[in-house]
């Protein structure tokens, strides 16, 4: 998977439907796809399917991993490539016996999350929020990008991808500490001009 330029989205983040702005992202070139329905005003049962269905065939016809937020129930039924958890979700153990072959992303936020996570078993680690994120109303402290050089250094070959207040001006400080990429919500989701801002990211 590339992580490159990682949206992550749920119609919480949209004014009107998420498909169009999901469907200009990946024209501007995002390689990757978290459907994350979570938070206020966020969309539960038939309704959450019915647009994950909806986003999933997109990212399907232009081969965009999709990836699941959190919710087990939902991989099966909508094919999702793999599943992202964040430290108050499922166990990782739980999440990799029940999908052996699924991606699975894990969130971390500072080493003891890391100490008592079991690492190996996931394929990638979101680490954040590095900046302030008015996206997340639960978000923990920003840890900056210092923390992406420490997992580098102490995960060399794990795909890395920073998350929280990143942005068209300071994404380049997050590849340059070692991110393989950058997971973004609102600077995609509230950017006056997608594409350009997908582009400088
Ligand atoms: N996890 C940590 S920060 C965050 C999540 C889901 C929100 C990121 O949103 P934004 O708008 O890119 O700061
Ligand atoms: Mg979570």
């Amino acid at each position: 998977m590339n992580f490159r330029k990682y949206l992550v989205m749920g119609s919480q983040n949209c004014n009107g439907d998420p498909a169009p702005i999901l469907e200009t992202a990946i024209e501007s070139g995002i390689t990757a796809f978290q459907f994350r329905e979570k938070g206020d005003g966020s969309l539960t049962g038939d309704a959450k399917l019915k647009l994950g269905i909806k986003l999933r065939s997109i990212c399907s016809r232009h081969n965009i991993p999709f990836i699941v937020n959190d919710d087990l129930f939902l991989v099966k039924p909508l094919e999702a490539d793999g599943i992202h958890v964040g430290q108050d979700d499922h166990d990782v153990r739980e999440v990799r016996a029940s999908f052996p072959y699924k991606i699975i992303g894990l969130s971390v936020s500072n080493q003891a999350e890391v100490a008592r996570s079991p690492i190996d078993l996931v394929d990638y680690l979101g680490a954040g929020p590095i900046f302030h994120t008015p996206s997340k109303d639960d978000a923990k402290k920003p840890v900056g990008p210092g923390w992406i050089k420490q997992l580098r250094i102490d995960y060399p070959h794990k795909p890395i991808v920073g998350i929280g207040g990143i942005n068209e001006s300071n994404a380049a400080s997050i590849m340059d500490s070692g991110a393989n990429g950058v997971a973004v919500i609102s600077a995609i989701t509230r950017a006056d001009d997608i594409y350009k801002s997908i582009r400088k990211l």
